[in-house]
């Protein structure tokens, strides 16, 4: 079977190849050379880049004012099946001419939910094989799947964390499915994003019993898994709300505790999503560095926010400043574990060529390709990395060292701070450490 299904849906786009920045060819990368080696791996290895199914396959642009606007050749068949494929076809055309290597989807995102639960389990089987061989037919590989159990009304009150407990046993039937999927997929990875595991008003709300149950449900999902011989890692994304106000995995921070209080360390890392971290008044680089603090930086969604807006609105990355910040934090944590860099990313409302979606995931390319970059320069040739050396010196020798391997009381402190009198006033610098940033992008 060929690559590509008999339909060509891009027309008159070809592979997009490395260029330059000197290119001027907008359909080109100008920076992301997926061959070219920065710090020990070549850009290909270090950002495994994937296509999200739901907002370039089937995001047509409609919002609370008004339906999509983007009119998508595929799926317009009335067989479910037929659509599904239509849709599989478009996907690999645009991840091989993309030149990536991965793609992530929801479970009905491949194929539209049947009316109970045998037949749409049936509808994902048939998709899934004809995925597998479009998958043996490329050199594209998936990166995560994961189960839509936030949009079926069936869903209002939670998936996992719902009261009734014939809900929380629909969304287990659901999520073993997508495992299976995923399993005959060889996908990589298994992602939990808990879209309206949360609450609206704790008035109504057992805020305890629902938490232990998602740990249940959580720990039920990874055994079933690992039964099953799945070798991949879980991840859990953080999002603060929208759209429940309220979400249980609100931030980092918030699911590793998640994580480590219902057992789930050995099995579970994070993929965090830049436009999840300012929701929740984080910095993209603050959850990435709570992340690879505890070992569990596994991988992450690109995108952006808006400084105006308060939602979540999946723009497509092109803020150099922001995602170097976030390179440093990638490059100096050993990049990331197990995941890669998913466009959950979708062009505006008004961007209705077919062309704007290739424009949109070079430009997140390219973005995170110079910005990589940059900070490897700036770990390599600027002052930045002795200047934070410096910063922390005192705890390299005396008393300083003693402290951090534990050999002082608080006795020991207090006859320390009685003999050395006011300490000294130390600048932080931080205009200093901008200045690098600037001067090296
Ligand atoms: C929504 C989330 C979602 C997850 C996958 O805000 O980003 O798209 O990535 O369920
Ligand atoms: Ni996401
Ligand atoms: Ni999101």
């Amino acid at each position: 079977m060929a690559v590509l299904g008999d339909k060509e849906y891009f027309k008159g786009i070809g592979k997009i190849k490395y260029e330059g920045k000197d290119s001027d060819n907008p359909l080109a990368f100008k920076f992301y050379n997926p061959e070219q080696m920065v710090a020990g791996k070549t850009m290909r290895e270090h950002f495994k880049f994937a296509m999200a199914y739901w907002h370039t396959l089937c995001g047509t642009g409609g919002d609370p004012f008004g339906p999509g606007t983007k009119n998508f050749p595929w799926s317009v068949d009335s067989n479910p099946l037929n659509a599904a494929k239509e849709k599989a076809d478009a996907a690999f055309e645009f991840i091989t001419k993309m030149g990536f290597d991965y793609y992530c989807f929801h479970d009905f995102d491949l194929i539209d939910e049947a009316p109970t639960l045998a037949e749409s389990e049936k509808r994902i089987q048939s998709i899934v094989a004809y995925l597998k061989q479009k998958q043996n037919a490329s050199n594209v590989k998936l990166l995560w799947g994961t189960s839509n159990c936030f949009s079926n009304p069936r869903y209002m009150n939670g998936a996992a964390s719902n009261p009734n407990f014939d809900v929380v046993a629909r969304a287990g039937a659901q999520v073993k499915i997508a495992l299976d999927a995923t399993m005959e997929l060889d996908g990589e990875n298994y992602v939990f994003w808990g879209g309206r595991e949360g609450y609206m008003s704790l008035l109504n709300t057992n805020m305890k019993l629902e938490q232990d149950n998602i740990g249940r449900f959580l720990n039920m999902a990874k055994d079933y898994a690992r039964q099953q011989g799945f070798k991949g890692t879980f991840f859990i994304e953080p999002k603060p709300m929208e759209p429940t106000k309220h979400q249980y995995d609100f931030d980092a921070a918030t699911s590793i505790n998640t994580i480590r209080e219902y057992g789930l360390q050995d099995d579970f890392k994070l993929n965090i999503e830049v436009n999840h971290a300012t929701l929740a008044q984080h910095t993209f680089q603050h959850e990435l560095q709570v992340a690879a603090n505890a070992g569990m930086l596994g991988s992450i969604d690109a995108n952006r926010g808006d400084y105006q807006n308060g939602w979540d609105t999946d723009q497509f990355p092109n803020n150099i400043l922001e995602t170097t910040e976030a390179m440093l934090v990638f490059l100096k944590s050993g990049g990331l574990q197990g995941g890669g860099v998913n466009f959950d990313a979708k062009t505006r409302r008004n961007s209705t060529d077919l062309e704007d979606i290739f424009l949109a995931h070079i430009g997140g390319a390219d973005t995170f390709a110079r910005a990589l970059l940059i900070a490897d320069n700036i770990i390599q040739n600027s002052a930045y990395e002795s200047l934070l050396e410096k910063r922390y010196s005192s705890f390299k020798s005396g008393k300083g060292a003693a402290f951090v391997s534990g050999k002082l009381g608080l006795i020991d402190l207090y006859a320390y701070a009685s003999e050395h009198g006011e300490p000294e006033q130390i600048s932080g610098k931080q205009e200093l450490f901008e200045n690098i940033l600037n001067q090296y992008s």
